[in-house]
C-alpha cells in the first residue's frame, strides 16, 4: 500500500524528494490542495477543515500512512487529523523541532515560516519541551513562497528579501535556523550566504523522511525494496502549473492524474 503525502500545493514536493531518497521502494500518492493554497494566512478552523477534506480524499487511495508535508497544516491541524484517522500521521513540525533542539549549542534558535506557522507557536512549543530556556525567534517570510514558485531562489530578488527578513535573526546571534516552510529548503544557498556557515540550517523535510522511515519500521509497514517506488500526483486545481513549477522543485517530470 502507498504512503499519502499531503501539502497545500507544490511545496510539499521538497518533502516528497527526501522520501524518494530515503524510502526509494515506497509507492506514494501525493495530494496538493492547489485550489485553496495558500494555507499560510488562513485561520486554524479553516486549515483543519481543508486538511480533513484532503485526508478523506487520500483515504480513498488505500494508503497506509500520511505525511503532512505542509508546515502550516502540521502546525495547526496535526492533533485533529490524528484523532480522526486511524493510519499513522507524521507531520513536519515535530521532527524539525527535535533536530533544531539537538543542534543548538548557544540555546538561540530561529524559525522561519508562514504567518500561520510562526503565530501558532507550534515549533516554539516543541523546541521548549526539549530546551526550556531556549531563546527562540520566529520570523514569517511570506515573500519567499512566490519567489521560489517563480524559480528565483538563487537570484538578487531572493537575496534582497532574505537580507531584510533575516536581519533580526542575525542580530540575535542564532546558531540554528529551522526552514519551517515547504518552499524554504530550496532557498538554503541564499539563506546560508546571508547567515554564514556558523548557523546550522535545519531542513524539516529531511528530518520528516527519516522519522517516516522509523515509524513505518516500528509499525511493520516499511517497504524494504531499494528502488522501484511509484509516484501518483493529484491536485485540486491547475495541474499544468503544478507540473511546471513542481518539476523545477523536484527536478524530475511530474504527471498529474486528472
Ligand atoms: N506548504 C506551506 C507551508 O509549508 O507552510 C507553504 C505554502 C502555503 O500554503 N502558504
Amino acid at each position: 500500500r502507498p504512503i499519502g503525502v499531503f501539502d497545500s500545493g507544490i511545496g510539499g514536493l521538497t518533502v516528497l524528494k527526501e522520501i524518494m531518497e530515503q524510502l526509494p521502494g515506497e509507492d506514494i500518492v501525493y495530494f496538493g490542495d492547489t485550489a485553496r493554497i495558500p494555507y499560510g494566512s488562513r485561520s486554524k478552523e479553516t486549515v483543519i477543515k481543508y486538511v480533513i477534506e484532503s485526508f478523506d480524499f487520500l483515504m480513498t487511495k488505500d494508503i497506509k500512512a500520511i505525511v503532512i508535508a505542509c508546515n502550516t497544516a502540521s502546525a495547526l491541524a496535526m492533533e485533529e487529523a490524528q484523532a480522526k484517522f486511524s493510519v499513522p500521521i507524521i507531520g513536519v513540525v515535530e521532527p524539525g523541532a527535535k533536530a533544531a533542539a539537538g543542534c543548538s549549542k548557544n540555546n538561540t534558535i530561529g524559525i522561519i515560516g508562514t504567518e500561520g506557522t510562526i503565530n501558532s507557536g507550534a515549533y516554539q512549543k516543541k523546541i521548549r519541551k526539549i530546551l526550556p530556556t531556549a531563546e527562540i525567534i520566529g520570523v514569517s517570510c511570506p515573500l519567499f513562497v512566490p519567489i521560489v514558485e517563480e524559480g528565483w531562489e538563487n537570484s538578487d530578488v531572493a537575496e534582497l528579501a532574505a537580507r531584510k527578513y533575516l536581519l533580526d535573526l542575525k542580530e540575535h546571534n542564532i546558531d540554528t535556523l529551522v526552514l519551517g516552510c515547504t518552499h524554504y529548503p530550496t532557498l538554503r544557498y541564499t539563506i546560508g550566504k546571508i547567515l554564514g556557515e556558523k548557523v546550522t540550517l535545519v531542513n524539516p523535510a529531511y528530518e520528516t523522511a527519516k522519522l517516516t522511515k522509523n515509524i513505518l519500521k516500528e509499525e511493520g509497514l516499511l517497504n524494504e525494496k531499494i528502488d522501484g517506488g511509484t509516484y501518483r500526483y493529484y491536485v485540486s486545481d491547475a495541474p499544468s502549473k503544478f507540473q511546471r513549477i513542481g518539476g523545477n522543485i523536484i527536478r524530475r517530470e511530474i504527471d498529474v492524474v486528472e
